[in-house]
């Protein structure tokens, strides 16, 4: 966990969490699925204070998910929905701590980075463009008027697609793009089981 933290951002390092993720039975890993979120996160935070009210946010859910994990054990997140939904549905919707709201939170962000990087790769240079569309496409339907209206100015300040790739840190603009290329699936993967598992057990309203 601490190593993950040091040394700058990669964008390999993300791509080789959300591809531990993913075992044959279909399941999903905690450990790189929070290991892939930390990445991020710390890419978050290398942008600018302006991204820090979404970076907090990341951070806290991040946090209660270690949380969860540590105090019972969990490997997947079949076996952390598995519990939570033992007290049953009602008992679990009552809760505002609970791991399964707390994952949907990160799975809906997670269908915006695979719409973002989507784009990236397409080769539209304006990123503030990319990430709006990305994020009025996934997120922004689950939020507030205000956090949509701080959001919408945040993208503004993002960075140019040349230096978005640059500071991916995996070489040269096409070896950054190739890597895209290659982690889209494994992300879309991730959100797709995961997306399965939450329509199953009717958790995606889950307030
Ligand atoms: C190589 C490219 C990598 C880019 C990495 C960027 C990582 C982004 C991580 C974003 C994580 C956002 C989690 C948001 C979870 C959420 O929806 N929280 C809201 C609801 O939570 P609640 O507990 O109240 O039900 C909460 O209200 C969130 C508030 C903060 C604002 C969230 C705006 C999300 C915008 C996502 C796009 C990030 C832009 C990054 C630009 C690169």
């Amino acid at each position: 966990m601490a190593a993950a933290a040091a040394g700058p951002f990669s964008l390999r390092e993300v791509l080789d969490a959300f591809r531990r993720c993913v075992t044959e039975q279909r399941e999903v890993l905690l450990e790189p699925y929070l290991s892939g979120w930390r990445g991020l996160i710390r890419f978050l935070q290398s942008l600018g204070a302006v991204f820090s009210f979404i970076s907090k946010d990341a951070v806290a859910k991040v946090a209660l998910l270690e949380g969860h994990q540590q105090q019972h054990g969990f490997v997947s997140l079949q076996s952390l929905v598995q519990h939570e939904l033992a007290a049953g549905l009602a008992a679990l919707r009552a809760r505002s701590d609970s791991g399964c709201r707390t994952v949907l939170r990160l799975h809906r962000a997670l269908r915006w980075l695979q719409l973002f990087l989507e784009g990236l790769r397409s080769g539209e240079p304006r990123t503030s463009v990319l990430c709006t569309d990305a994020y009025n496409a996934s997120l922004a339907q689950h939020h507030p008027w205000v956090v949509r209206k701080a959001a919408t100015v945040a993208f503004c300040a993002l960075p140019s697609r040349d230096a978005f790739l640059e500071i991916m840190n995996v070489g040269s603009q096409e070896e950054a793009v190739a890597m895209l290329g290659e982690a889209i699936p494994y992300i879309g993967n991730v959100y797709s089981i995961t997306q399965e598992l939450f329509t199953q057990h009717k958790l995606l309203d889950l307030p």
